[in-house]
């Protein structure tokens, strides 16, 4: 009799220790360089809450923002080595590690924002998100990002020519190095943090990016010349680490990609709002807003496409991102 008791304490207590193992609450750590407010931080956060919600508490989401745990490309790495369990980055810093990121980033290949969300929220989307595993990544979801645009300190873009030999600060990425190089500038590569005071002190002339990104890191200060090139629509993509990935169980995983995907619509919204928003205060602050021809830019993309769109897996990748209606 004491022996079947001493056993039906045990078994209880493995019962109760496979409770409390399951109810063990999970925070994970998310990077971005963004500062409080930005869209895109704000959507994690809601991500985070839909999770907490759906859990009760169990799962949460820390938003570790403003670059508080360094540069993309470092973050990227960490995150591969499960050091960060989720960043939210742009395409661009991941394009080196997986190439199929490139062709989200392609140089006047949307034809608009709709265009780019067809793609993204169908099929394609989904295969450019499976193919973040092998390189120690699970792609989560993709996020707006807007046009990106040139602006420089001093001489204004007005057509094609005016790049010619501009020290360009770029992120970094190969594709976006010879992006540039075919606009005919000076490609710099380097981390959104350096841009402020790069500009600054001229170590470059311009640099390229959104409304948001240009107003929130107040590149518009220093930098008043923006030129509306609109080159690109690269998206923003959520990502997590495979290793926490694979620490959750697999209810969990499907839930942590719900949230994911249910935060993209939010994030939209967000986006919409602070684009609007965010140009109208750099207008107010006296930016010089320029119009430009794009389809003089977009002519000298030819040798981008022939050097990065190369093997017969990309350029059906290509050809299929172009035929979504
Ligand atoms: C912003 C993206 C951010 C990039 C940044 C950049 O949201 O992820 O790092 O551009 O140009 O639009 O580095």
């Amino acid at each position: 009799m004491k022996k079947i008791a001493g056993m039906l304490c045990v078994a209880m207590g493995l019962a109760f220790a496979g409770t409390a193992a399951q109810a063990q609450e999970i925070t994970l750590r998310s990077a971005d360089i963004h500062p409080d407010g930005y869209p895109t931080v704000d959507a994690v956060k809601y991500m985070g809450q839909l999770l907490s919600e759906r859990t009760n508490g169990r799962i949460k989401i820390e938003v570790m923002n403003n670059g508080a745990l360094g540069g993309e490309k470092d973050t990227i790495e960490q995150t591969r080595f499960g050091v960060i369990d989720m960043n939210r980055v742009n395409a661009a810093p991941f394009n080196n590690l997986v190439k199929e990121t490139m062709v989200l980033g392609m140089p006047f290949l949307f034809r608009s924002t709709e265009h780019m969300h067809k793609t993204v929220d169908g099929p394609i989307g989904d295969e450019i998100l499976a193919a973040f595993e092998p390189h120690g990544l699970v792609g989560l979801a993709f996020y707006d990002s807007g046009a990106r645009s040139f602006y420089t300190t001093e001489k204004p873009i007005e057509k094609l020519a005016d790049l010619k030999g501009l020290k360009i600060r770029v992120q970094q990425s190969d594709l976006w190095i010879a992006m540039m190089q075919a606009f005919g500038a000076n490609p710099t590569p380097m981390p959104m943090g350096e841009v402020y005071s790069s500009l600054e002190t001229g170590v470059v002339d311009g640099a390229e990016n959104n409304w948001p990104s240009y107003e929130s890191a107040r590149h518009f200060e220093v930098a008043k010349n923006y030129s509306l090139t609109e080159h690109s629509l690269n998206p923003e993509i959520l990502v997590i680490s495979k290793m926490s990935w694979d620490k959750l169980s697999p209810e969990d995983q499907t839930l942590l990609r719900q949230a994911a995907k249910d935060s993209v619509g939010k994030m939209r919204e967000l986006w919409s709002a602070r684009e609007k928003a965010s140009e109208e205060k750099v207008r107010a602050a006296g930016s010089n807003v320029i119009k430009v021809n794009k389809e003089e830019f977009s002519a000298a993309m030819g040798p981008v496409y022939d050097q990065f769109v190369s093997d017969p897996k990309l350029k059906d990748l290509l050809e299929r991102v172009k035929a979504v209606k």
